[in-house]
């Protein structure tokens, strides 16, 4: 399996990150591709490639212009005010409040944009971003071109972030644009299989009233996990994506035979929708030795993770998400593409 490698990501590097109302060392830092990279060249796994340039259009198709606008300049705003180091929101349009007006005031856009105070916008966030989505679009030609699969190495990662907003350390939604360039290249279902710890709350809501992206998901419980407002079982898409869009929250600390389970019944519901790509938001931060997160696959689990998505049979672009165990990280992503690969 050939590797599309974003070798931008270093750019958006941010030291703290704030948590519990102070500011602790980042968790979503360039080391973690690094690591991944490391194990990838070690496991011998296939060619390491570079991003082709799609430009902004495709990334256009899922997120708002004004969005991806107001993302790559942020951080020279925030500078022109004489913000230091990165900047943060620290104000929300919520409920009662006007989302439709786009306030001239830097404070107020980096909050009507964003979701969360968690997710650092550094002065190379659009670049990584940007090369990372190209790095998916380039990892979805060869699976289009006719390879089984395809690995997009990337960070930061995308599943958190909306068509008009970032967070969760993510800023523009991989999965969902290489998803709708499928779509725009022909394929006619295409389904996205996320098994990061969290619920990929903005891939959810880019497809949720779309019968022809399936959205499927094993996560953490939002009652108590991240994102917190999105991803209960209850949520089946709207109007005509009604039926298109299937959540396993499952509580902190599950058995792996419970989370196996539940991908289970996440797989079937996508066998019946019969997709012509499998889409991968492939977070390892289900890891038991993760930092922030709390279920507890280890190695085993990640190959047969591996195994039983090749299994499904369909072409496979996988998406690196999440996963905070830098030290692991490596070693859990090359088990699920090792995994894949040997089966
Ligand atoms: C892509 C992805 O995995 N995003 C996850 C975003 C999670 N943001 C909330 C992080 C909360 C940090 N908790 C720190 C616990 C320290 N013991
Ligand atoms: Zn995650």
């Amino acid at each position: 399996m050939h590797t599309i490698y974003n070798a931008e990501h270093g750019a958006h590097a941010a030291t703290h990150e704030f948590f519990r109302g102070r500011l602790v060392p980042a968790f979503e830092v360039p080391a973690r591709a690094d690591y991944i990279l490391q194990a990838l060249q070690a496991a011998r796994l296939g060619d390491l490639r570079a991003p082709v340039d799609h430009g902004r259009a495709p990334l256009e198709r899922v997120h708002a212009a004004r969005y991806l606008r107001f993302i790559e300049g942020a951080h020279a705003e925030w500078r022109a005010l004489g913000g230091e180091g990165d900047a943060f929101p620290a104000v929300w349009p919520v409920r009662s409040l006007r989302s439709d007006v786009e306030p001239a005031s830097f404070a107020a856009r980096m909050g009507l944009y964003s979701m969360d105070s968690g997710t650092p916008l550094t002065a190379g966030s659009w670049s990584a971003a940007y090369a990372g989505a190209q790095a998916s679009l380039t990892a979805l030609d060869l699976v289009l071109a006719g390879q089984r699969a395809a690995y997009c190495l990337t960070r930061p990662p995308g599943h958190h972030a909306g068509a008009d907003f970032f967070g969760g350390y993510c800023f523009i939604n991989n999965a969902a644009v290489a998803a709708q360039a499928a779509r725009d290249a022909g394929l006619a279902r295409v389904a996205i299989l996320d098994v990061d710890y969290h619920h990929g709350n903005g891939t959810q809501a880019i497809f949720y009233d779309r019968a022809d992206v399936f959205y499927a998901s094993v996560h953490g419980d939002p009652q108590t996990e991240f994102p917190f407002f999105l991803g209960h079982a209850d949520e089946t898409g709207a109007g005509a994506g009604q039926g298109f869009n299937a959540n396993f929250p499952l509580p902190v600390g599950v058995a792996n035979d419970d989370w196996f389970a539940a991908l289970e019944q996440a797989l079937a519901r996508l066998t019946a929708f019969r997709p012509e790509l499998l889409i991968v938001s492939l977070g390892v931060d289900t890891y038991g030795g993760d930092p922030i997160s709390h279920f507890k696959l280890d190695e085993p689990e990640f190959r047969r993770l591996g195994a039983r998505l090749a299994a499904f049979g369909a072409p496979t672009l996988f998406l690196q998400e999440g996963g905070y165990a830098t030290e692991a990280i490596g070693r859990n992503v090359v088990a699920v593409l090792t995994g894949f690969e040997g089966a």
